[in-house]
Parts: structure tokens; C-alpha cells; sequence
């Protein structure tokens, strides 16, 4: 990334040392696990870019918008509506929770024994090398997992615009209304903060432009039901993480190109991978830049990852908002009804989210599944066993991983990992 956004790091308050040193290691590992993937469509360089620019020019956008008296707000999960932000004219981006950052520094506010993610948060701010962070006008917290929720109230003394939204923990009626009377309160919030009105019109902007992001995501999903697998899982992830951080009609253009280019590659019948590859399913916990570990072992293990049940996949963006009520208040129920369908283990109980993988297995023909879950993640950890034994009851191998985000395991992971995939071989 170009000198010139040194000034602009050092404005946000940035520790220049050791955000130099976050970049070679992401560069590194960008160039390692990503470049040297062989035959990638050639729409992934612009993906390739966005990665080389993720807190270069994207920032330096987000920072122009800014100027420009548009507002940006940071979240750290799914069930934070992209529409509102939108209708507000400000931008939604995703925070960094991808790798481990300043771990000394973040066991001094949180146990050993969280999960990997919510630290991920802490050492990135704790250790000042997220611009995204340090570019909100808003945080928002969302009262989802337990660790999520107790953190907040440390992150609160650390950051200064942290807002918290309160999430159900069931799917009742009593829930939905709880869903809604947040999204109302959020919307409120954010208009606020924008000095905006959000109105229907403004609302029906909104829904367009998330909705027209999902579609562009659900094509290419599709896509990847064909044999040979038209693009790799790395590169499908890719597209689903940048879907957090990139301008949103830039981003949507970007992977309709891509899916053009694939079109084309399946009726060749071009592939990434052959024929034979065993097609896996990820599932579990969501991955956020830059955690490529597990699909990286797994697709240089002779696999080809083919869906992600995933926020940073299916999960995150498979439902629509209907855009055709008149009123606000149409409007934003039909936002509650679409956020309202995530199927995120921390409700109980989660029988939709079991469903919805059976249902990918199926759809995207695959071999086996691998369930990822971080440690110290209770709700994943928790559900992968009943996961397991519906998917091992229709004779659809499983492999139950739980891992972190440090490269210790990297080894024994492989180990397992190849021994799965030779089992599904054979098969
Ligand atoms: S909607 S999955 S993005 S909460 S891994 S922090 S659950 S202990 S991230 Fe999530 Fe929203 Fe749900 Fe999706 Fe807790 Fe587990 Fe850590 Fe997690």
C-alpha cells in the first residue's frame, strides 16, 4: 500500500509500526494463500485490488465521504441492518475480527478463554491498526452471544460512539416484536446521527441497493452447484468478506462480472478443481478477513469448498427485503421479517439453522461437510454435535473442526483435514 496514506493512518490515530507490520504479514499471507491459486477468474483481480486497498483507498473513500458530511457506522454483526444505514445515506462497513492482534494487551481487559473473534475486536483497537474503527461515527454492539455482550460493556470505556442494539433469543412473536422495536429505536439513532429524516422512499433506496449486493452473491452461489467447481471456495469467501467493506453498487457490478466470466467457464465446463474433487460445505462460525486458514488447508488438501453456511456466507445474506410496502412502517417490517429469518445459534431453539444445512448439502451436491467452530464459541460449539449427527444420519460425512485464529495448529488441522478428505474419497 502507497506511502501516501501515512498521513491519513497517522490523523486516525494509528501506531504506524505496527500497522506496517499487519500489512506484510496480511500481504504476505494474501500473496501465499490467495495469488497462488492457479486458473481464477479474472474478475477476482479486482478483488485482488480492494484486498491490496482494504485500509489504503477504501479508507481514504470512506474519509472523503465523511468530509462530505456522510456518516460511517462499524458492526460487528449480520442482524445490523445495511438498509437503514443506507437510507441514511451512510455507509455500513464491517469491523475487523479476523486475526489475532495485541493478545497481551487484550487478556489484560478479557479471559484467556474467549473466543477468537470478539478478542480479534479488542487487539485491533487495543493495538490502533484498524482504521475502519477508528473511521466510525458509530459503533454498534449487538446483545447476541454472551461473550459478545459482556465485551461490549469494556468496549464501551475503550471507544466513545458505541451504541447497543438488543437482540431476541427466540423465534416467538414476543421476539419479533423485541427485532422491531430495536430496528425502530435503531433507526431513530441513525437518524440522529445523520441529522436525516429516513422515509419511505429513502428506505425503498436502501432495500435496492443491500438487495442488489445479496443478488449479486446469490448468482454466483448458484454458479457453484456446477461440477467442476467454476471458482474456488478462497475466492467465493473473498467475495463474501469484501461484501462488508466495499462500496455496494461497485461491489454488486464487480461480482455480476465475475459470475459473466463463470457462465462461461461452465458451459466450457472449465474448472478450478476437477471433476473428482470432493466438494466440501463449510459451516459454523462466520470468517472475517483475513481468516483463510481451514479453507485454505482444505483446498490445498484436494478439496473444493462449495457453500459456506456462514454470516460471512448463506447465512449473512440469503433472504431478500420485500421492497414493496407504501409506508415507513411497511417498510420496516418487512426489514424485521427478512433479519428476523436469521438462523444465528445464539437463539434457542435453532432448528432452522440445521435445516438450512441439509438443505445446502443437497443443493450443492457435496461430499461432506466440515463444521468450524471457534473455541471457546458456545453456541457453535454447542449446536455442531446435533449438526453432526443429522448430517451422519443421511450418510453425509462430517468433520467437526474447533479452532482459533493462531497458526499452532496449522499442522495438526492439515492431518485431520487430508485423512477426512481421503475418507470422503473413498467413499
Ligand atoms: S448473527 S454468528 S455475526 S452473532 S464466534 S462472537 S457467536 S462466541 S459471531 Fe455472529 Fe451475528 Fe450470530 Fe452471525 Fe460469539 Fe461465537 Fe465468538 Fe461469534
Amino acid at each position: 500500500m502507497s506511502e501516501n496514506y501515512r498521513s491519513m493512518w497517522e490523523s486516525l490515530g494509528l501506531d504506524l509500526k505496527a500497522h506496517d507490520a499487519l500489512l506484510d504479514v496480511l500481504g504476505k499471507g494474501y500473496r501465499d494463500i490467495f495469488l497462488a491459486q492457479k486458473n481464477r477468474p479474472q474478475g477476482m483481480r479486482y478483488f485482488d485490488f480492494v484486498m491490496s486497498e482494504v485500509h489504503g483507498l477504501r479508507i481514504k473513500e470512506l474519509l472523503d465521504e465523511k468530509a462530505a458530511g456522510r456518516k460511517v457506522i462499524g458492526s460487528f454483526c449480520v442482524f445490523v441492518p445495511e438498509e437503514i444505514v443506507r437510507a441514511a445515506d451512510a455507509t455500513l462497513v464491517g469491523l475487523c475480527t479476523g486475526a489475532d492482534f495485541a493478545i497481551d494487551e487484550v487478556e489484560k481487559y478479557l479471559p484467556r478463554n474467549t473466543c477468537s473473534l470478539i478478542k480479534s475486536a479488542f487487539g485491533f483497537k487495543l493495538g490502533r491498526v484498524c482504521p475502519y474503527i477508528e473511521s466510525s461515527d458509530m459503533i454498534v454492539g449487538e446483545n447476541t452471544c454472551d461473550g459478545k455482550k459482556k465485551s461490549y460493556e469494556v468496549l464501551n470505556s475503550l471507544v466513545p460512539n458505541l451504541y447497543i442494539m438488543d437482540l431476541p433469543q427466540m423465534k416467538s412473536a414476543e421476539g419479533k416484536a423485541l427485532l422491531k422495536a430495536e430496528y425502530h429505536r435503531f433507526k431513530e439513532a441513525v437518524e440522529k446521527l445523520t441529522g436525516i429524516t429516513i422515509d419511505a422512499a429513502r428506505l425503498k433506496k436502501g432495500i435496492s441497493i443491500v438487495n442488489n449486493k445479496r443478488k449479486a452473491i446469490h448468482r454466483l452461489m448458484n454458479l457453484r452447484k456446477a461440477n467442476p467447481a467454476p471458482i474456488s471456495g478462497l475466492d467465493a469467501l473473498l467475495t463474501n468478506q469484501v461484501f462488508f467493506y466495499d462500496n455496494p453498487v461497485r461491489f454488486t457490478d464487480s461480482v455480476n462480472k465475475i459470475c459473466d466470466e463463470v457462465e462461461k467457464r461452465i458451459e466450457k465446463k472449465e474448472g478450478v478443481f476437477t471433476e473428482s474433487a470432493p466438494r466440501i460445505l463449510l459451516s459454523g462460525c462466520p470468517m472475517a478477513v483475513p481468516n483463510w486458514k481451514l479453507p485454505w488447508i482444505i483446498e490445498t488438501s484436494g478439496a473444493v469448498i462449495v457453500g459456506e453456511e456462514s454470516c460471512v456466507g448463506e447465512r449473512g445474506t440469503r433472504n431478500l427485503t420485500d421492497d414493496s410496502g407504501k409506508s415507513t412502517d411497511d417498510l420496516m417490517d418487512a426489514i424485521t421479517d427478512r433479519y428476523f429469518k436469521i438462523d444465528c445459534a445464539v437463539f434457542t431453539p435453532n432448528t432452522d439453522r440445521l435445516k438450512h444445512i441439509m438443505e445446502m448439502a443437497e443443493t450443492y451436491k457435496v461430499d461432506g461437510v466440515i463444521h468450524y467452530g471457534l473455541q471457546f464459541c458456545q453456541p457453535y460449539l454447542m449446536e455442531a454435535i446435533p449438526v453432526e449427527k443429522a448430517l451422519v444420519s443421511k450418510n453425509t460425512s462430517t468433520l467437526r473442526i474447533d479452532t482459533d485464529y493462531s497458526m499452532e495448529d496449522i499442522g495438526q488441522l492439515k492431518t485431520r483435514v487430508e485423512a477426512f478428505i481421503e475418507m470422503v474419497k473413498v467413499k
